[in-house]
């Protein structure tokens, strides 16, 4: 049970209150950037490629000039005229805003026609006609490191091949020497599947450039709106566009889910087009454009080895990643780790070494690798070791859920330094499990499935205990273009004690409207409800770095936090002069200062509403008057959320359908502000977890086609599909955070897939199956069965 030290009323920490937005959205008066309708809109479509690679021979545009309303078709020769056809990613390489000579990828932008209606622009496209010379795509990643690939971005200077760079992380001579004189040693390859993000709303935006007071809004679905304007700023500054001329505005956002951290070139294109025209230009991407080109998420080949004894103790650990990013380095990926938190990979378990490698490698498809409720690449890391030491305890014979409690970090070893170089803050990973085995029936379970083996049937049990990693982060490690990641809140106090607080970072659906002000609400007594929750605008919010990877909680619920404080010391200073007393002599209660030991006479107490009113009618002379505060928060580092997760599955003999009959998640996110919208956070989360486990992935042809490029053929599960999730949690506050709370956004995501898999390939055990690769399908199971000869 969560303790609440607040009443309903005020609705601080601990609270399930409904969410303030759901109002307006259960009502349709969501606004989203579509609804965004300005005086003399123009629209944007963008011409795409049919190729994954080929030259641009010629673009010709004049019978899409002749299409009644459209005004003008950019090519990568007109932006080139302004230098604005490159754009810098966020890992430091580049990317193509319109290619002037050569495509990358199927889908990519080629040219945009911009037109007084929506349908004359759709019409304009059609009417492009630009003449292709293909070229062999390269699309396989290990074989784009062959000595004979061809060279992909030939506009690098003296480039030779399609590597990106390589990182390692670890200590090799010690892991490899464990290696060799280790009782067990296995090994599997496993790849986790290129996926996407697919929010309902797709990326979109209105570029409204002002010649007149040389001034650009920026309306648009943006996770990070500062670093945006920032971003739009060093691009664009040499015309004029400097940054306080720019004004970036996320309205709403229908799912963002890390698929709205980048700039897309469509963002740039509008900008580009608002400013020579001198119009509104809207830009809002279809569903295949947004399946087919935007960011997608993953595609890490992975050679996994774990090192242990033969009666479970494990020694070490060994990872080698192939990364594929598409044709530009573009991971949204704040760190100065290019791999992320991949290295997080040792786990929830106590070893001392590990070594971890990985090599990026440019193919033609599109850009990307960091989104999807990734954690900035945990998830592919605590796949691979929640796999891998499935795959252990499967060698040595014992149960998954004896090697992990063998093998936990125990809560008295925290604060744990990895060997890969974290600082772990809290957990207690133990009495998740033992909740999470009780909550199912572990034992009942196995007994069950020793029944069911006997006829034939396929039942199967998967555990995954993992840690996460969030709240990039402390600024020595992460930052974007050199921004430091911390982030923001200002609280404003009005005078009848009603406030509006302001953040760095934006909702996506998360309900910081909601939780962020009963942060405010634990913290200075005014209630939830009468704390108005404001993100998204550059021209108001204080500067943050935006919500990904978790880090709202984190860092501006931190941040608001202690500008919460900073309110209660002068809220303190101001009660003394009211009362007449020395501020030594006041006691706090929510909602109100109070005379030691009088708390029960009214005149000897001010509530915070009498106080704030003071703050602006009755000051302490010397005192600055107003009620306001603000905090930047540099977190001491990151948090570590965990979580338990037990996977019961049955498969049909026949058709091999996966069925998960029950999935139970333990989640540890430390201090809970709203168990309502956490719980929710796990709902979603683990249906986007289930996704990868059974049904996404984006497929190529050898030519660089995708093969599922609509909802068609790419499976996204919906509520049919997910079972009905049973969750609970644990609570280890995290240490260094002022309201001990950890994030939890994409733990479920995060955590599910292994269990998934685990479950699904313990069902299998019997037949000699040790892994298959994500999605696993009903397919995949009959072709493995089929391969060990168990069909004919
Ligand atoms: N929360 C809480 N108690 C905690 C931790 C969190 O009550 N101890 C609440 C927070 O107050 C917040 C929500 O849970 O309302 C998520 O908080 P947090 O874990 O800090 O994550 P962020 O707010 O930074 O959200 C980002 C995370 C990420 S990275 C992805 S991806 C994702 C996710 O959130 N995208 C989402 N969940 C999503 N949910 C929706 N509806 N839409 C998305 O696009
Ligand atoms: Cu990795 S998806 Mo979220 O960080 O926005």
């Amino acid at each position: 049970m969560i303790q609440c030290k607040t009443s309903k009323e005020i609705s601080g920490m601990g609270h399930s209150m409904k969410r303030k937005e759901d109002d307006r959205f259960v009502h349709g008066k969501g606004h989203y950037v579509d609804d965004v309708k300005l005086p003399g809109t123009l629209y944007m479509d963008i011409v795409r490629s049919p190729y994954a690679y080929a030259k641009i021979k010629n673009i010709d545009t004049t019978e899409a000039m002749k299409v009644p309303g459209v005004l003008a078709v950019v090519t990568g020769r007109d932006l080139e005229k302004y230098n604005l056809h490159w754009m810098p990613t966020l890992m430091s390489d580049t990317q193509m805003v319109l290619p002037t000579d050569t495509v990358m990828y199927q889908a990519q932008e080629v040219a945009a026609v911009i037109a007084t209606t929506k349908y004359g622009a759709r019409d304009g496209r059609e009417a492009v006609r630009v003449e292709y010379e293909p070229m062999k795509a390269v699309v396989d990643p290990y074989k784009a490191l062959e000595p004979d690939a061809p060279v992909l971005r030939t506009d690098k200077e003296g480039k030779k091949d399609n590597h990106i760079w390589h990182w390692e992380v670890g200590q090799k001579e010690e892991t490899e020497k464990i290696f060799n004189e280790a009782e067990v040693v296995v090994k599997e390859q496993m790849h986790i599947p290129r996926i996407h993000v697919s929010s309902i709303e797709t990326c979109g935006c209105v570029a409204d450039y002002d010649k007149i007071n040389n001034h650009l809004t920026m309306y648009m679905t943006t996770q990070a709106p500062h670093a945006i304007r920032t971003v739009i700023a060093l691009v664009a500054g040499h015309v004029g566009l400097t940054e306080e001329k720019i004004r970036v505005i996320s309205p709403d956002i229908g799912g963002g889910f890390g698929g709205k951290v980048p700039v897309y070139p469509g963002y740039v294109i509008a900008i580009a087009a608002s400013f020579l025209i001198g119009k509104p230009v809207k830009w809002i991407e279809d569903r295949s454009e947004n399946l087919q080109a935007d960011s997608f998420a993953r595609d890490y080949h992975i050679t996994a080895e774990m090192a242990g004894t033969k009666d479970g103790k494990i020694l070490a650990t060994r990872m080698k990643v192939l990364a594929d990013h598409g044709y530009t380095d573009a991971s949204a990926n704040p760190s100065k780790f290019p791999t992320g938190m991949f290295s997080i990979g040792t786990g929830s378990y106590d070893y001392p070494h590990a070594f971890m490698e990985a090599d990026a490698v440019y193919t033609n498809k599109p850009p990307g690798g960091v989104a999807y409720r990734c954690s900035f690449r945990v998830t592919e890391a605590v796949h691979a070791i929640e796999r891998i030491t499935d795959r252990y305890a499967l060698e040595i014979g014992k149960d998954p859920a004896a090697v992990r409690f063998q093998n936990f970090i125990q809560k008295d070893q925290f604060p744990y330094h990895s060997p890969t170089g974290w600082e772990y803050d809290s957990g207690d990973y133990v009495q998740g499990l033992e909740k999470a085995m009780k909550a199912v029936d572990y034992d009942g379970l196995r007994k069950e499935q020793a029944e069911k083996r006997k006829k034939g049937e396929l039942m199967g049990i998967g555990l995954s205990t993992f840690t996460e990693i969030v709240g990039a982060g402390p600024s020595k490690d992460f930052d974007i273009l050199g921004i430091k990641m911390f982030d923001s809140a200002e609280i404003r106090v009005h005078p009848t004690g009603k406030a509006i607080a302001r953040f760095g970072t934006k909702s996506q659906g998360q309900g910081h409207e909601t939780t962020y002000a009963q942060i405010i609400a634990e913290e200075l007594g005014i209630p939830a409800s009468n704390i108005q929750v404001e993100e998204g605008d550059t021209d108001t919010a204080p500067y943050g770095l935006g919500t990904y990877a978790s880090r709202s909680t984190p860092t501006a619920g931190a941040a608001a936090a202690i500008a919460a404080r900073k309110l209660r010391d002068k809220a303190r200073k101001i009660a003394a002069y009211l009362l007449e007393v020395s501020e030594d002599d006041l006691e706090w209660e929510t909602g109100k200062f109070y005379v030691k030991g009088m708390k029960d006479v009214p005149e000897k107490s001010k509530t915070i509403q009498e106080i704030v009113f003071a703050a602006y009618t009755n000051h302490p002379q010397g005192m600055e008057a107003g009620f306001e505060a603000t905090h930047y928060y540099d977190p001491p580092n990151l948090t570590f959320p965990s979580g338990a997760y037990i996977c019961v599955v049955d498969i049909d003999p026949e058709t091999f359908e996966i069925k998960v009959r029950r999935f139970v998640a333990i989640d540890d996110a430390g201090n809970i502000i709203n168990p309502m919208v956490a719980q929710g956070q796990v709902h979603g989360g683990l249906t986007q977890g289930l996704a990868p486990a059974m049904y996404e992935e984006l497929i190529y042809d050898e030519d660089g086609n995708i093969l599922n490029g609509t909802f068609m053929d790419y499976l996204v599960p919906t509520a049919v599909e997910s079972p009905s999730w049973e969750t609970g949690h644990t609570v280890t506050p995290s240490p260094h955070h002022p309201i001990g709370a950890k994030g939890i956004g994409e733990s479920p995501t995060v955590g599910a897939p292994p269990a998934i898999a685990n479950a699904i390939v313990d069902a299998l055990k019997p037949y000699g199956i040790t892994h298959l690769d994500i999605p696993i399908t009903p397919y995949k199971i009959f072709k493995a069965l089929k391969e060990k000869g168990v069909l004919d």
